[in-house]
């Protein structure tokens, strides 16, 4: 996946009216978003579609898909299905659930992100004892693409080391939730921005200041 800019627009919002609103003023800079829970419960999975009609984006599912193997085969199934160009799921839920994830993207030609650490404060108390576990299991599992905190940027640089340097890290909490651009893409692909862009009251201004930080 190409990420324009490496960054990936987090669509929270909750109609599809701001969603198109959004992805107009930004779509020149960028051409990846990512759809979560806000959107897709919202509007509905055809929110995917609707998006990859008006503009021709990078789709990316944060589902953090977190379910038995047969399950998670479903939710991917119905996710690339729907016209996602990749998604994201969890790790502690084991390898077995995390192969589905991964037969699926397979079975669609389509790129599955395993999420490894967290990057709000509530990841300490759980996930992060696992995460470098987490990215061991990945990388034994030929995973390509992970997800990793730009708000801890110590835990980035240690996951980048066990993932190493041919894979493909995402970083979600910059602005908002503390992380800076310039130092996470020290250590990963792309950066992760929400609400910093859609809060702003302008958010072609807000992703421009972001692009001259990185710059
Ligand atoms: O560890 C994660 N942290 C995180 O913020 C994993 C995520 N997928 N996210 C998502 O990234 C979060 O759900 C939201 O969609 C986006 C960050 O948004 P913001 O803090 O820039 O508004």
């Amino acid at each position: 996946m190409k990420i324009k800019n490496n960054i990936i627009l987090a669509l929270d919002v909750v109609n599809m009216y701001d969603a198109l609103d959004l992805c107009s003023k930004l779509k020149n800079k960028i051409n990846t978003v990512k759809i979560g829970y806000p959107l897709t419960l919202a509007e509905g999975i055809e929110s995917i579609m609707t998006i990859k009609e008006n503009y021709e984006f990078n789709i990316i599912c944060d589902y953090k898909v977190a379910d038995i193997p047969a399950t998670n085969s479903k939710i991917c199934d119905i996710t690339f299905k729907a016209g996602a160009d990749a998604i994201i799921c969890h790790g502690f839920t084991g390898s077995d659930s995390v192969q589905a994830c991964l037969d699926s993207s397979k079975k669609f030609d389509k790129e599955l992100f395993l999420l490894t650490e967290m990057s709000h404060p509530g990841a300490k108390e759980f996930i992060q004892k696992n995460a470098d576990e987490i990215a061991e299991m990945g990388k034994r599992m030929d995973i390509k693409n992970y997800v990793a905190p730009s708000t801890r940027i110590d835990r980035l640089s240690e996951i980048r080391d066990i993932v190493g340097p041919d894979a493909f890290i995402i970083s979600p909490g910059v602005g908002t939730q503390g992380g800076n651009p310039k130092e996470t893409l020290k250590y990963s692909d792309a950066i992760i921005v929400g609400r910093s862009l859609y809060e702003s009251d302008d958010p072609k201004k807000a992703l421009e200041d972001i692009l001259e930080s990185i710059s």
